[in-house]
Order: structure tokens, then C-alpha cells, then sequence
């Protein structure tokens, strides 16, 4: 993991979940990191608590609303100096909004969905890909979802979303072969997170429901993996990875106990 140190790691999505995991984890192999949400309130928080247990980590915590282009503009161009070249972009913030069947879903989510899993993913690497093509070096993860890969009902559109983050991985690694930079995507299985409390709509109990019984990954599993293909000697990438919970032989195989 040596290779991180010192290098500037940007994290979408940082405020909970994977994406706060990875924050840390980062911070304590030697990165720094720029850590962005809606919510800013939570990454205050998690920068204070990074500073503290790692002193000379730098962080900069900053509001970020990846559906918005420009939201997403102005957080970039609002990087202090020593993140105004980030080594790494992880596109990890995202959601998954409710239960309903393709006949039933409403175009609210269908637009949020995909707003925040697909563009907000296209508008933070617009950001970062002239810099790292004119360094001639840099990586870019994205968090995709085993439901990138294996489509389940009553949640179409998110697994929709993730398929669509894969082609776009695909087709971006591709657009920079005559470069050096590494393009990369990281497909957890279930995880616990805040991912499931919001998309029940923030029903503790509901959440907890979809765990049942199953010893579901946490988000520190998520992040080493993070760690892993981030600091991979810069002429390799693992270009996709799928982390499952054991338990978890697929979507429809789970045992639970
Ligand atoms: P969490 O809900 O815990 O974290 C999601 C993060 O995304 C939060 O920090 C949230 O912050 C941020 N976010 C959501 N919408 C936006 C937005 N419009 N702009 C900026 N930030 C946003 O869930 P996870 O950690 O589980 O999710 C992280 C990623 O992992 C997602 O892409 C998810 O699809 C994926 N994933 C999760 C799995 C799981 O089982 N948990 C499995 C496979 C993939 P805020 O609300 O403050 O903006
Ligand atoms: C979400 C995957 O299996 O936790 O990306 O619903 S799952």
C-alpha cells in the first residue's frame, strides 16, 4: 500500500457508507483526501476525526451535489492547492430508491437515479480527465454493484444506473489506452451501509429486515479492496472487481441464518 502516500485521493459519496471507509482508510496508509457529499455537517466530522488520528493527513471536506453539474463544477474548481491535481478519483456516491416494479417506478426516480449513478459520475470525471491526461498519469475507480453485472426486480433502475456505469468504465478505459491513466471498477455485493436506509426511506427496522440473518460485508471490506486497486504498481489495473459477502454466492443465492 506504500503507493498511496502522499498521493491526493478525491471520494464522492464520502459523508457515509464505503466512501467514508475509504476516507479513512486512505488517510491511514499516508493519502490525502478531498472528501465530498451533500452533507457537509458529516464530513466535517469525518475530517476532524481523520486529523485527529492522523495528523499529518490532509483533508479538505467540501459540499458536493454530484447530480448537479454545477454543483460539481464548483467544487472542483474550489480544490485547495494541494488537491488541485488529484493522483485518484473514486465515483462512489450513489443510491438505490424503493421497491418498485419497471410498470410501477415514478420518473422522480427514475431522473435521481440516474442523475447521481450515471452523470454525477461523467460530471466528476470531466473534471478530474484534462489534468491527469496533461500529467499523463492518474486512476479513477468506480464504485459500481454486482447489480452491474446481474439485473433483480423491483429495483430496475438503479440496476440499470450500474450497468450503465460498467459500459462507461469500459468505454473509458478504452478513450485513454494512449494515455497512462488507469481506469478501474470495484462491484461490492451487500454491504452495510446507509444504502439499504435510504431506499426504504429511512426505516430503521425496514433496513435492518433486508440483512436478516445474512453477515453482510462491512464498509472497511469495501474500502481495503479501494486500497488495494488504487496502490497496484502504475503499469497494471485491476480493471474490475467484484467483492461478495461469502455468504452471497449471487443475488438470488443467499444464505441466511
Ligand atoms: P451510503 O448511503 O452509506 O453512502 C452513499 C453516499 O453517497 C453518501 O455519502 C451520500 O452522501 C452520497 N450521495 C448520495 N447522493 C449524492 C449526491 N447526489 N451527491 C453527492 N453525494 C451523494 O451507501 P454506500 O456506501 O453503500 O454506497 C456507496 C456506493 O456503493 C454507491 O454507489 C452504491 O450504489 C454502491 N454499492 C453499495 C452496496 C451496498 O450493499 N451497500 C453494494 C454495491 C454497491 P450525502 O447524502 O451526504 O450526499
Ligand atoms: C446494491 C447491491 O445487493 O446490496 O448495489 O442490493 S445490494
Amino acid at each position: 500500500f506504500e503507493r498511496i502516500r502522499n498521493k491526493t485521493v478525491v471520494i464522492t459519496g464520502a459523508s457515509s457508507g464505503f466512501g467514508k471507509s475509504m476516507a479513512q482508510m486512505f488517510a491511514r496508509y499516508g493519502a490525502h483526501v478531498v472528501i465530498f457529499a451533500r452533507r457537509l455537517d458529516r464530513l466535517e466530522e469525518i475530517k476532524a476525526e481523520i486529523l485527529e488520528t492522523h495528523p499529518t493527513a490532509k483533508v479538505h471536506a467540501a459540499k458536493m451535489d454530484v447530480s448537479e453539474k454545477n454543483s460539481v463544477v464548483s467544487a472542483f474548481a474550489n480544490l485547495p492547492e494541494w488537491a488541485s491535481k488529484p493522483d485518484v478519483l473514486i465515483n462512489n456516491a450513489g443510491i438505490g430508491i424503493g421497491f418498485d416494479t419497471v410498470e410501477e417506478v415514478s420518473e422522480d426516480v427514475i431522473e435521481k437515479t440516474l442523475k447521481t449513478n450515471v452523470s454525477g459520475v461523467v460530471f466528476c470525471t470531466q473534471q478530474v480527465l484534462p489534468g491527469m491526461k496533461e500529467r499523463n498519469e492518474g486512476m479513477i475507480i468506480n464504485i459500481g454493484s454486482i447489480l452491474g453485472q446481474i439485473s433483480i426486480p423491483n429495483i430496475s433502475i438503479y440496476c440499470a444506473s450500474k450497468h450503465a456505469l460498467r459500459a462507461i468504465t469500459d468505454s473509458l478505459r478504452i478513450e485513454t489506452n494512449s494515455t497512462k491513466i488507469r481506469v478501474a471498477e470495484i462491484d461490492p455485493g451487500m454491504a452495510k451501509t446507509e444504502f439499504n436506509l435510504v431506499r426504504v426511506g429511512y426505516d430503521e427496522e425496514k433496513a435492518q429486515e433486508i440483512y436478516n440473518g445474512l453477515d453482510a460485508m462491512s464498509p472497511e471490506d469495501v474500502a481495503e479492496l479501494a486500497l488495494f486497486v488504487a496502490s497496484r504498481h502504475p503499469r497494471c489495473v485491476i480493471s474490475h472487481s467484484t467483492l461478495l459477502p461469502q455468504a452471497e454466492a449471487n443475488p438470488f443465492v443467499i444464505r441466511r441464518e
